[in-house]
């Protein structure tokens, strides 16, 4: 599977790019950075570092845009640590970014194997929709989208109902999510539920490898975020995730296949993943959808009810429920087993 990862490298990030690298169905063509977790040179430097561990150097890193498209940059330190890695402050990669911009990779890549990639975004959504802008017919080159963001149900984590990777670049997302290809979401729905438990870190100190023990030191702050918030000891793989469904690796007990809508208004809805789940309920929307409904409608009522309701079932699927523990069990024993080659 050819994947083009776009990270805000990111903890979670870091796991994530290491499960797609430890994967054999996964052929990684390149990694965009975005900004996010941290800024943007950060995150590249830390995908560098991680590329450099595992001896994945080949693999171009392409620095992605500075900042959102209308917003002030916010970044998240608090979660990552100042570093984006933990505040462990890692050696040095002494690897280079590419010198081509994430936007231009994503363009390049898609046009050199048309209708093969899959993009999976698991920061803010600003390279992609500066991709869409620069080539509108970059939908119709690209197999599908799978990104970490947004939530259907669940609460938001940076506001009443807004995820930080929407929330973070939200004009950004609404081009993404208003653009004419299949995006699979996988948001907090399912992520909150991919935790990464002591037994987990168990595995991997029984491996010890350099991998397992970069990654154990790279996540006590992050774990110290969760569990504080938790109450219990574990953090989220939100990223992990994405590559999983990417590769069809994980478990998918439910999706829906959805209208979704970008809330890009001030206040509390900003960021919001407006998820219609309307087409879910029969009693509103009628099995049938929209036209067996308006056919019982006297003619001048039609237009203003098919105004009200989706036209179509969207093009957005949605994930609400995996197979968590599995998935974990799988990713943890991936990494646990990746062995460098240099
Ligand atoms: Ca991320």
């Amino acid at each position: 599977m050819k994947l083009l990862l776009d990270c805000d490298t990111g903890i979670d990030d870091a796991v994530a790019i290491a499960y797609a690298l430890a994967s054999p169905e996964a052929e990684v063509l390149g990694i965009g950075t975005a900004f996010g977790n941290t800024e943007v040179e950060l995150a590249a430097e830390n995908t560098l570092k991680l590329l450099a561990l595992m001896g994945r150097a080949n693999i171009p890193v392409a620095l992605g845009a500075h900042k959102p498209m209308q917003r002030p940059l916010i970044t998240a330190g608090w979660v990552q640590g100042e570093d984006g890695l933990g505040n462990t402050n890692m050696p040095a990669s002494g690897l280079s970014v590419s010198g081509e911009h994430a936007v231009d990779q994503i363009i390049r890549l898609a046009r050199a194997h048309p209708g093969e990639l899959t993009l999976v975004p698991v920061g803010r959504l600003t390279n992609l929709a500066l991709a869409l802008l620069k080539e509108p017919a970059l939908p119709s080159l690209v197999r599908r989208v799978v990104l970490m963001g947004g939530t259907a149900v669940e609460p938001g984590n940076v506001g009443p109902l807004a995820e930080a990777n929407i929330w973070g670049d939200p004009e950004a997302a609404s081009v993404v999510f208003a653009a004419n290809w299949p995006i699979t979401m996988v948001g907090l729905d399912v992520t909150m539920r991919a935790l990464l438990l002591p037994e987990h870190i168990e595995r991997w100190q029984q491996a010890d490898t350099p991998l397992t023990r970069w990654l154990e030191r790279v996540l006590e702050f992050y774990f110290g975020y969760y569990t504080a918030m938790l109450g219990y000891r574990a953090c989220a793989m939100h990223d992990a995730v994405a590559i999983g469904v990417a590769l069809d690796l994980v478990g998918v007990r439910e999706a829906h296949t959805l209208p979704v809508t970008i809330s890009t208004h001030d206040g509390p809805t900003l960021g919001m993943t407006l998820v219609d789940r309307r087409p879910l309920v029969s009693s509103l929307y009628g099995e049938q959808g929209i036209d067996a409904l308006a056919a019982n409608l006297a003619e001048h009522h039609r237009p203003h009810v098919r105004a009200l309701f989706p036209a179509e079932m969207g093009k957005t699927t949605v994930l609400m429920e995996i197979g968590a523990q599995e998935f974990m069990a799988h990713l943890v024993e991936r990494i646990a087993t990746y062995r460098s080659s240099v």
